[in-house]
């Protein structure tokens, strides 16, 4: 395996008409999940992922399961839960402009993850752990199950990478600040974006964010910056990626194909620098399409538009 992760993938419904979603009657299904774009995304371009997690033991779950598994990410370590649910998201499109999520994951399958599902030997030959600051927002249990995942990557090397993935909606700031910095102390690199750094640190510059997450205990920190590319900063190294300007309809899901293409950078053996260009290409490819996966490119796609966009007109 070459990266395992673990957290919640949903069901996630989508009215298909503007407006207050009481008078919505069409909805468009798909699945939601931070941990399984990134996943998907590294699966797409020929990497190979794991992905540890509960689901319910009810239709959706078994729609998830088969989702994630057709996307070539290894479900060994999911889990039916027969007595929890499969979580849900519903997507409000009051305008193009004002779109409102509401989360009916409290209690969820995923939300019962606990230490006692994270198996050592796969995380011991994964080269990396991914991790987001989603999980640990779901429950004290799901808490515990990213410490202990933690605990095994660093037993046996493996390298922790770390998105603190804000999702102000799943806890209170405080418990959140408090958590997303302990995590980001114990991970080898850290992606934050600028709204993180700043909830986080009072700060918005992305040098100071950088030093900042080193500073806690991290090897190195990019810090994604949306169109205008990302800032990254290690020990030995610092330096300025430029992003690739696209006609972006749909942000959603950005961050975790930068992700993928970071880690997929790091995996093919690529600089840095490279590695975190990569990672600015598929988040910029992802924002072309509407949907969090949808956009992910293979290869071929993503060679194409690496070569199509220079210097000059990025
Ligand atoms: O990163 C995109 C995610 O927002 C989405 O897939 C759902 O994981 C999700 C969440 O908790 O918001």
């Amino acid at each position: 395996m070459d990266v395992v992760t673990l957290g919640e993938t949903m069901v996630s419904f989508t009215q298909q008409s503007t407006g207050l979603m009481r008078y919505a009657r069409h909805y468009q299904s798909a699945f939601a999940g931070a941990e399984t774009n990134t996943m998907a995304g590294l699966s797409r371009l020929g990497h190979r992922t794991g992905w540890i997690s509960r689901v319910g033991d009810d239709e959706l779950g078994a729609s998830v399961l088969s989702f994630v598994r057709g996307e070539g990410i290894d479900v060994s370590w999911v889990k039916k839960d027969d007595s929890s649910p499969t979580g849900l998201m519903l997507k409000e499109i009051i305008n193009e402009q004002n779109v409102r999520v509401y989360y009916y994951r409290q209690h969820s399958a995923a939300s019962k993850l606990k230490a006692k599902d994270i198996n050592e030997e796969y995380i011991a030959q994964a080269k990396y752990l991914y991790i987001t600051g989603i999980t640990p927002a779901l429950s004290s249990s799901c808490h515990e199950a990213i410490l202990q995942a933690i605990t095994y990557a660093k037993k046996h090397s493996v390298k922790v990478i770390f998105d603190p993935n804000l999702r102000k909606k799943l806890w209170n700031e405080e418990k959140a600040r408090e958590v997303l910095l302990q995590l980001a102390a114990k991970s080898d690199i850290v992606l934050p974006g600028i709204s993180e750094g700043e909830f986080l640190f009072g700060v918005q510059d992305e040098k100071e964010i950088a030093r900042l997450f080193n500073e806690n205990g991290a090897d190195a920190t990019i810090v994604k910056m949306g169109d205008r590319g990302a800032y990254y900063s290690s020990r030995k190294e610092e330096t300025y990626v430029s992003g690739f300007k696209v006609n972006s309809i749909d942000p959603v899901g950005a961050g975790d194909g930068f992700a993928a293409g970071f880690i997929s950078g790091l995996l093919d053996q690529l600089s840095y620098e490279q590695a975190v260009l990569r990672g600015c290409a598929i988040g910029a490819i992802v924002t072309t399409t509407v949907g969090d996966i949808e956009g992910l490119p293979d290869r071929k796609l993503l060679e194409d538009f690496m070569t199509d966009s220079n210097e000059d007109i990025r």
